[in-house]
């Protein structure tokens, strides 16, 4: 026998990720089930062909060079002079040029599918997040500040910029709202906007921004007020022109490619957006937009590291048995399958309505899910996917918690995954924006809520659709019967069991489109959770085996 060394003996073949449109049965799922015929089939190539790109050795380079080469700052020449000078990778940099190139914010504004846009760019945004560097986080603000100037009818040159798909012509914007005093609460903002004489609109700003994370943008949406009692109002920053200095880079965890920096405003140029002292109002479009930019980054991330741990466990042994057929190991696996499907089918079902909003074309009720919807379901995926993220390390191993190459890489996208859960809002925060909206009307938020489950759970399995009403009917009279505080105290549980409700409808719906077994299964799997029944009691041994391969291992896999 020769023992091994180092470059002899056993060594494991290497997983190799597949098409990400083709190998994701939540994205097919969607894309089959949550798009009219005739869009999906025209964009069927585009998606097919991304999906592809997205795991290609030529977008892995870039990650690898961003991750590798972080932002920089230079903040005094060598004579002394104050300098602002910001470099980002090599990697960084073709990452926004592709993000422009294949339309990542135009697609939605072009409208090209009305309402279903929405879905088709997010369909798109979501194959792209896990290889994007992060880049990402700066296009979400960009969305948004996109749709604040279309609201408003403002600054058409700026909106074209943030929408153009050409990479010469193609800005970002930031968002700056948080101070050294709070992010949760900005009512401590010590931004000061000062008008400028003989103008309408056009003011100054000075102050200091405690984060900034789209710090090489041309624009920035930011909160200021006009004097000390003043309420704060939204105004639009002209970066390009001076005045945001860039004080420090920030030393993080994770999204290591992306320049978050502290700035100091000193008369910038600015225009107030919106009715002046409504700031927090006005920017509430832009975090509705970034919290589902957030949401479907979460589902990405978990999805990913599925892909990655779906094919490691392809190739590798453990005990003389391949691990893709140990029951135990596929188990977990298959709960992460049914997670991930959740999680996409509520992220989209907020995709969906924000299309619907934009175009004109959402009812009241939905309108109320779009208020209530984004915020919570960002704090839900940011968590679920967090804890999923980490379970694919571990079901790696070993190597699972390496700094592996850039496609395999498990500990970038957790180290990332573990930001969703405080940016734009941390999870308590968010809940108790979600409990407080639902609490001002209880009674009509009831009835919303309970017209929405009923009109989804429609063509359902008949005990489906009884166990996930009957679960709202608990949760609904929790509500009615139940004080602001308490709510309030209680924010996250009441929240993420309306979450459960809600996801366990929509899989529900999605599988009554065609009976899929698999769909069928993973929604009465998630419906099981809300009564905290066993899903698999039912089931011998064998059985539950073969559903949980199914689950995972679907279509040609194996
Ligand atoms: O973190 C940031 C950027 C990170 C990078 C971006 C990544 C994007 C994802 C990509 C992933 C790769 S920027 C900072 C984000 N900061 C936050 O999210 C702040 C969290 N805190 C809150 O959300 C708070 O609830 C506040 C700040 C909104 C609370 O402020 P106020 O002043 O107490 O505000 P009110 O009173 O709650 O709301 C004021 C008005 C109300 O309308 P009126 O006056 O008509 O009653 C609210 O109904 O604003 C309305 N409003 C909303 N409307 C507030 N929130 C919303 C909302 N979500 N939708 C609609
Ligand atoms: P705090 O508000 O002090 O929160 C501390 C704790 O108190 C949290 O656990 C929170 O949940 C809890 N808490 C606060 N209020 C309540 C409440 N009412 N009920 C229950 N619990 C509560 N901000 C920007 O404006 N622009 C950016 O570009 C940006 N980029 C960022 C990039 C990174 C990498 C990070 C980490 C942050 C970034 N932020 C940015 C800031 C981010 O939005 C804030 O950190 C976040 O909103 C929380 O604010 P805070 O840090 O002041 O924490």
């Amino acid at each position: 026998m020769a023992a091994a060394s180092a470059s002899s003996g056993f060594i494991q073949s290497t997983p190799q990720l597949r098409n990400q449109f083709t190998s994701d049965p939540s994205l097919q799922r969607i894309f089959t089930n949550r798009l009219p015929k005739e869009v999906s089939e025209d964009v069927l190539s585009d998606l097919h062909d991304f999906g592809q790109y997205v795991v290609s050795d030529e977008i892995f380079d870039y990650v690898q060079d961003a991750e590798s080469n972080p932002p920089t700052v230079e903040t005094y020449d060598a004579f002394g002079n104050r300098v602002n000078r910001l470099r980002t990778s090599y990697g960084w940099k073709k990452e926004k040029d592709l993000a422009a190139s294949h339309g990542i914010i135009a697609a939605a504004y072009e409208r090209k599918y009305g309402q279903d846009s929405r879905v088709y760019q997010f369909l798109k945004y979501y194959l792209y997040a896990p290889s994007s560097a992060l880049f990402t986080c700066p296009l979400a603000m960009t969305d948004g500040c996109a749709r604040v100037l279309e609201i408003y009818g403002v600054r058409r040159d700026v909106f074209d910029h943030l929408t153009s798909r050409d990479p010469s012509n193609f800005w970002t914007s930031g968002q700056w709202m948080t101070e050294r005093s709070g992010g949760s609460d900005v009512s401590g903002t010590e931004t000061y906007a000062t008008k400028l004489p003989g103008t309408e609109n056009k003011y100054e700003v000075s102050g200091f921004k405690w984060f900034s994370s789209a710090t090489d943008s041309q624009v920035a949406l930011l909160l200021a007020r006009e004097h000390e009692k003043g309420k704060l109002s939204c105004f639009l920053g002209d970066i390009k022109s001076g005045g945001a200095n860039i004080v420090r880079l920030k030393n993080k965890l994770g999204t290591k490619p992306l320049p978050t920096a502290e700035l100091e405003l000193r008369n910038l140029k600015a225009e107030l957006i919106g009715d002046r002292e409504r700031g927090v109002a006005v920017i509430s479009a832009v975090l509705n937009i970034t919290r589902i930019h957030n949401s479907v980054n979460a589902a990405a991330f978990l999805r990913r590291s599925l892909e990655i741990v779906k094919e490691f466990s392809l190739v590798r042994k453990v005990f003389g048995q391949p691990l893709h057929t140990v029951a135990s190991h596929v188990h977990t696996l298959a709960d992460l399958e049914v997670r991930q499907n959740a999680l996409m089918q509520i992220t989209f079902r907020c995709v969906a309505l924000l299309g619907k909003s934009e175009c004109g074309s959402a009812s009241a009720d939905e309108l109320f899910l779009m208020r209530c919807l984004p915020s919570l379901v960002k704090a839900y995926t940011g968590k679920r996917a967090l804890a999923g993220v980490s379970e694919c390390m571990e079901a790696m191993g070993g190597v699972g918690y390496l700094e592996n190459e850039p496609a395999l890489n498990i500990a970038r996208l957790e180290r990332d995954a573990q930001v969703l859960t405080i940016w734009e809002g941390t999870t308590n925060v968010l809940c108790d924006d979600f409990v407080s909206v639902v609490h001002a009307k209880a009674q009509h938020s009831v009835s919303a809520f309970r017209r929405f489950l009923e009109k989804t759970l429609q063509n359902s399995d008949r005990s489906l659709s009884e166990q996930i009403l009957g679960s709202f009917e608990v949760w609904a009279k929790y509500i009615q019967g139940s004080t602001l505080a308490s709510l309030r105290s209680r924010g996250r549980a009441v929240g993420f069991y309306f979450a459960d409700i809600v996801s366990a409808a929509l899989l529900s719906e999605d599988a009554a489109f065609d009976n899929d077994p698999r769909a069928v299964e993973i929604a009465r799997r998630y419906a099981a959770r809300l009564s905290g029944s066993d899903p698999l009691a039912k089931f011998s041994e064998n059985s539950a085996s073969d559903y949980n391969t199914a689950a995972v291992f679907h279509n040609d896999y194996l």
